[in-house]
């Protein structure tokens, strides 16, 4: 069952991606992203068009469903019902649309995302201020300066996943971006 734990990674989860910080996320924080990261990218028309329509998938498979508007109520709602009734269902829906956007934040498709990469990212979701070395040296080091996209993946599919509070390897990285916890 979703527990406290859960619920409030989900709530931070939420607000760091209401981009506009309007209380709501709707495809205007999708679009408001994918404009700065094509920005900071230096985007042509063309990438621009591609890393918008696998954001938007990405945007309605994790926080629109059928909806055009959803509230932190709802959003806890609907992820509190999905992952109640089936686990293993919401973990390979979780592990299917995160990789697509790990796909996009690898920009030079390398199979790393690079710190460069990363502070793009951090960016484009107002979180530089918690951006530092620390948060890409929480990921397994098989390359130094380096994220694997398959860790990436892992450790955000891991934080929307797991309930315990005292297992938090894998998506310690998250947690501290997100200042969940003090760790
Ligand atoms: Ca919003
Ligand atoms: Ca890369």
């Amino acid at each position: 069952m979703a527990n406290d734990f859960l619920l409030r990674k989900w709530r931070a989860i939420f607000h760091v991606n209401d981009i506009n910080k309007d209380n709501i996320i709707t495809i205007e924080d999708a679009e408001l992203f994918t404009d700065r990261f094509a920005t900071h990218h230096k985007f042509s028309a063309e990438q621009t068009t591609a890393a918008k329509e696998k954001f938007r998938y990405f945007w309605r498979e994790c926080f629109l469903k059928d909806q055009d508007k959803v509230t932190e109520e709802m959003f806890l709602d609907t992820l509190t019902k999905e992952y109640n009734a089936d686990p293993v269902k919401f973990r390979a829906n979780q592990q299917n649309a995160t990789s697509v956007v790990t796909n996009i934040f690898d920009v030079n498709q390398d199979g790393c995302i690079s710190e460069q990469e990363l502070a793009v990212c951090m960016r484009c979701w107002g979180v530089e201020q918690n951006f530092d070395k620390k948060f890409i040296q929480s990921y397994p080091q098989r390359k130094p300066g380096f994220v694997h996209n398959d860790d990436y993946t892992e450790s955000f599919v891991e934080y929307m996943c797991n309930g315990d509070e005292n297992v938090i390897t894998k998506e310690k990285p998250v947690i501290v971006a997100l200042n969940i916890v003090e760790i």
